[in-house]
């Protein structure tokens, strides 16, 4: 379906027949553009970024690249096109039509959810704000920006479902949306992660790998929503999401190769050596991963929640790829998980509904170590012998069974003493921050890297890695 580009705010819900809605939009419109310029990429608005923009939702129309100035990109709403006869696929309404309108009983489940997603695509934006003056290349500065504008595109989505579904309140959730900020001490973003500073490449590198990566499960969750305008609107962010975990996989990948490359040259794994190189050692790395894993996996909630249980059984958010489950009513068994009891963990069996939370966070550390094994065979391709591996799901959690719970790397409960003893070598220290914030010197020359990266194997759109991908003017 081909998005009208000649409206004020382009989309292909037919804005323009419902003037009230559109208006209530464009009076949105200018605040988000305020909102933008004062909390989005700092200083670069006047660059020619080589960016994506959709023209369509189908799978030609998604992908139109050309030079755009960042204020000037066309955010708008963009919904995948319907399904003919879908049917609810999931709890006590299965089969039943889908949702065009909200049912009243189920308004604020759904309002909390939709604001809550919606609150954290301009929290990374914010996150990420400083990052271009420290960029590595001109081709991650583009990246950087591509993903910026795509989650201020993805702000709108759920802005657009505040505004034509959920009157008045929805109108005031919108503008909260602008005015919560991530890490602010009086109004912050809601969860946790989004409240992180972002402030160098590396953690750019996890976010994008781990934290978009919860942003994938969790879009697939509400893609199985009965309430189809919620669903077509994740379906579509979903196709801009890739983009995002490949940055964060292809960048740690590249950060790996380079690492390799200097260890190779020095035949050493001195850890001073190789920061002496200007490149990251891998225990570095190692704990930068532990650090955005572990902040993540609290992004899932508590693993029993009624929340999560009322959500499926009223057919609001499902499992991810809920069509690869037998039974989509769940009524019947359990789900065993593993919860903390004095020093030890013991098995208890939960009702399946209210362990959806769990189910998720499985799902997701399963495809988080899709990552890793590439790592650690190109780093045995190398001839090295050092492994990533991912924390236990008990590590450093702040939601959930495990909230609080001293726990080591592998997941056993520890004093809190020792656990204190333990946290700076296996999260970053001062010390390593300090380190990787010196590595971060900005290269703007087309073609050239920073000395702790490796360029990517190929550009944007089949064009060399050494264009210009951001004409800084
Ligand atoms: N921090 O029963 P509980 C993305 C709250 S990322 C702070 O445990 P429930 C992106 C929870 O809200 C995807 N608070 O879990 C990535 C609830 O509060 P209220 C974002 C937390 O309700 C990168 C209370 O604890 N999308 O798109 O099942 C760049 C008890 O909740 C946290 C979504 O998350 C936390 N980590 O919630 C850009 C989808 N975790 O209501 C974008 C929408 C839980 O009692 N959200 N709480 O005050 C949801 O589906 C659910 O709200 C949760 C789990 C997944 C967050």
């Amino acid at each position: 379906m081909a998005i009208d580009y000649s409206e004020r705010i382009p989309n292909n819900v037919n804005l323009a027949g419902d003037k009230t809605l559109q208006r209530a939009l464009e009076h949105w419109q200018p605040h988000f553009l305020d909102w933008w310029r004062e909390m989005g990429p700092s200083d670069f608005a006047a660059a020619d970024v080589y960016l994506r923009t959709a023209v369509g939702v189908d799978a030609q129309g998604w992908a139109h690249y050309g030079a755009t100035k960042m204020p000037d990109y066309r955010w708008g709403i963009f919904l995948a096109d319907p399904v003919a006869d879908r049917r609810i696929g999931f709890g006590d309404f299965c089969g039943k039509p889908v949702w065009q309108q909200v049912p009243g009983e189920f308004r604020s489940q759904f309002r909390r959810l939709i604001v809550t997603q919606g609150d954290t695509e301009p929290a990374s934006v914010e996150q990420q704000r400083l990052l271009g003056h420290i960029c590595p290349s001109l081709y991650d500065l583009r990246n950087l920006f591509q993903v910026n504008v795509e989650e201020g595109r993805h702000l709108w989505a759920m802005v657009y479902l505040l505004h034509a579904y959920f009157g008045r309140d929805g109108r005031e959730e919108a503008e909260e949306l602008l005015a919560r900020h991530s890490g602010d001490v009086d109004k912050p973003r809601i969860l946790g992660t989004f409240n992180e500073p972002v402030s160098d490449w590396l953690s750019f590198f996890c976010f994008t790998y781990f934290t978009d990566r919860d942003g994938k499960f969790q879009l697939k969750s509400l893609a199985e929503s009965s309430f189809d305008p919620l669903s077509r609107t994740c379906r579509f962010m979903l196709t801009e999401e890739a983009h995002h975990m490949f940055v964060g996989e292809t960048g740690i990948g590249r950060v790996i190769k380079r690492t390799l490359e200097v260890m190779k040259e020095l035949g050493t794994d001195s850890q001073e050596a190789i920061r002496r190189q200007g490149a990251v050692d891998l225990p570095t790395l190692q704990r930068y991963l532990n650090f955005w894993f572990s902040s993540s996996l609290d992004l899932f909630g508590s693993e029993i929640s009624s929340n999560a249980a009322n959500s499926f059984a009223n057919g609001i958010k499902g499992r991810p790829d809920e069509s690869n489950y037998a039974d989509h009513i769940a009524l019947e068994g359990d789900y065993d998980l593993a919860l903390p009891e004095g020093d030890h963990a013991t098995e208890q069996k939960v009702a399946m509904r209210s362990a959806m939370n769990e189910v998720t966070r499985a799902a997701y550390v399963k495809d988080c170590e899709i990552g890793l094994k590439r790592w650690n065979i190109q780093m045995k391709r190398a001839g090295f012998e050092f492994q990533l591996t991912l924390p236990s799901t008990r590590f450093r959690r702040s939601i959930g069974a495990w909230a609080n719970v001293p726990t080591g790397l592998q997941g056993h409960i520890i004093g809190r003493e020792a656990y204190e003893r333990g946290l700076p070598g296996w999260i970053p220290s001062e010390s390593d921050r300090a380190f990787v914030k010196s590595l971060m010197q900005r290269v703007t020359a087309p073609g050239k890297m920073a000395s702790w990266v490796a360029p990517p194997e190929r550009g944007i759109n089949n064009l060399p890695v050494d264009y210009e991908y951001v004409h800084l003017g």
